[in-house]
């Protein structure tokens, strides 16, 4: 069986773009099914813009199964392709995966020429639907799917998460049509898979429940090491806000890589409440350049509402430690979260001023089906599930303010940190660090790509 697992096009989805990186996704769903004796194909169609020249390719691949991955921003273009995939052969079977058919499954198979979606943890699951679709294998008896049996949908018992994570095959980003032809690749390591927390506005819960689940040190380092023996890799983005979780472990993962001497340099995710100064100075040596905090809000009301369970001296106390070991930090704050207003917006500015993050990344609170949020919205009669049939993307809530409100805060936020970088000189050394001179380079590489 031919099977072609495929990267949507970013295409007018409208996703800022930190840079590129292959969706991990695929990574995993296609070394699962190597080492099972399958040989899928990766198609990675993030920069395609080309729909001709999608059908083309798709045409010449001729694959009897598609894997489509999808969030909701990209939904549109997942659906495209499975039209596409149906046109050039009406029996080809699409399959979906991802944090928006997880939640809208009944949704995209009952409008869309979809046949099955998985839902949540698709490693084995997928596994088990190729063998199903082999040997005749009713798709009843696969866990984890919902599926189309002429007009009825049907869901089958819901699949238990892997509990091993060091049992999973190391993620195959190798086997990318146009790899070779891209700039760097800002390769995404996990550490582990869910999140206990549950804040309001993240769908990391939806796919992943609210179990975390880690890998061991060395299966994380070996994957390291694996993406810098065989690529040009020499920055690696640690992608889960899990990375501090245990201090222990922290350490561990720090002291193998100086074990190793493997000689790259990294950035993650973190929460303000997990690191502390023996952690973060443990990271700078092992070669962590920068982290990522998820402030959200400088107003304990708002920090409440979303159920960040973060105090806002945590906040304070993770950037001084973060600036004293001298590892950038960069802040993500949000504004228009329910039971926002200008005070609490003045209280995250304020807040900004005293943490005095390198860089700062203001957005505007998102409703993704399957959040708190999103919920919420649905009660206070903002968004219904028929939005997502139109081709937006996923909207801002306006539960609290307007959009130009919003936007206008966000804007005043970016220029505060621009005058907080004291003057054109801090400027000009932050936009020349590490990390900015790799995000330019990508951004050349892409335009020139
Ligand atoms: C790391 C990360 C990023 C990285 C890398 C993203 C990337 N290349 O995928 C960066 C910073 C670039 C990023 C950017 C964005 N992200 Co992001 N990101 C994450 C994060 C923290 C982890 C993703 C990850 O690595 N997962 C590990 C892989 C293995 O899991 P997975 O993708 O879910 O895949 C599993 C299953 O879903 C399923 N599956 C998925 N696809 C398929 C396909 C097939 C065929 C099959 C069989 C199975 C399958 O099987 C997989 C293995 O078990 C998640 C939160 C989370 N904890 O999940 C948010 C998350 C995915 N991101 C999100 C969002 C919104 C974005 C942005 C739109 C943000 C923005 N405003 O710009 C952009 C979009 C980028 C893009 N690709 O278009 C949302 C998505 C919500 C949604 N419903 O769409 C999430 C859930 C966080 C949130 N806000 O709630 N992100
Ligand atoms: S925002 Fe981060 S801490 Fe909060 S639920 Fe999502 S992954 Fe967990």
């Amino acid at each position: 069986m031919k099977i072609l697992l495929i990267n949507p096009p970013r295409h007018k989805a409208h996703t800022l773009n930190y840079g590129y990186t292959f969706s991990p996704a695929l990574a995993c769903i296609s070394a699962m099914l190597r080492k099972n004796g399958f040989s899928p194909q990766i198609l990675d169609l993030f920069d395609n813009h080309n729909w001709k020249n999608i059908k083309e390719i798709l045409s010449k691949e001729e694959p009897d199964l598609v894997g489509i991955t999808c969030l909701t921003n990209t939904r549109m273009n997942s659906y495209r392709l499975a039209s596409i995939s149906k046109g050039i052969n009406p029996n080809v079977k699409v399959v979906l995966g991802g944090p928006h058919p997880t939640v809208m499954y009944q949704q995209v198979l009952e409008n869309y020429p979809v046949d099955i979606v998985i839902i949540g943890e698709g490693d084995l699951t997928f596994l088990d639907v190729v063998k199903a679709l082999e040997d005749g294998t009713p798709l009843e008896r696969v866990k984890g799917i919902a599926f189309k049996r002429g007009a009825k949908i049907i869901k089958t018992e819901p699949r238990p998460l892997i509990t091993d994570l060091d049992s999973l095959p190391m993620p195959n980003y190798y086997h990318l049509e146009s790899r070779e032809n891209r700039g760097p690749l800002r390769t995404g390591v996990s550490i582990g898979r869910g999140c206990p927390y549950n804040c309001q506005f993240c769908a990391s819960s939806s796919v992943w429940g609210n179990i975390y689940r880690a890998k061991s040190v060395k299966k994380v380092v070996n994957e390291i090491e694996d993406i810098l023996e065989r690529s040009r890799e020499k920055i690696i983005f640690i992608g889960d806000d899990m990375i501090t979780a245990s201090e222990r472990e922290t350490i561990e993962f720090c002291e193998e890589i100086l074990r190793r001497r493997l000689d790259f340099r990294w950035y993650a995710n973190a929460r303000v409440d997990s690191v502390s100064e023996t952690t973060l100075t443990m990271m700078k040596k092992a070669g962590c350049i920068m982290i990522c905090y998820g402030v959200e809000s400088g107003s304990p009301k708002i920090l409440k509402n979303i159920k960040k369970k973060i105090t806002v001296e945590q906040i304070i106390d993770a950037f001084e430690l973060t600036h004293r070991v001298g590892i950038t930090c960069q802040a993500t704050v949000m504004i228009g979260n329910p039971g926002e207003n200008p005070s609490t917006i003045a209280a995250t500015e304020r807040l900004l001023n005293i943490i005095k993050p390198d860089y700062l990344w203001v957005s505007m609170a998102t409703l993704y089906p399957g959040t708190g949020l999103y919920i919420l919205a649905k009660h206070q009669g903002l968004i219904n599930d028929e939005y997502w049939l139109s081709n937006r993307i996923a909207p801002i809530y306006r539960g609290s303010m307007g959009f130009w409100k919003m936007f206008f805060y966000k804007w005043k936020m970016n220029f505060n940190q621009f005058k907080r970088q004291k003057g054109i000189s801090r400027f000009i050394r932050s936009l020349l660090s590490e990390i900015s001179l790799s995000r330019l380079r990508e951004g050349l590489a892409q335009v020139l790509h």
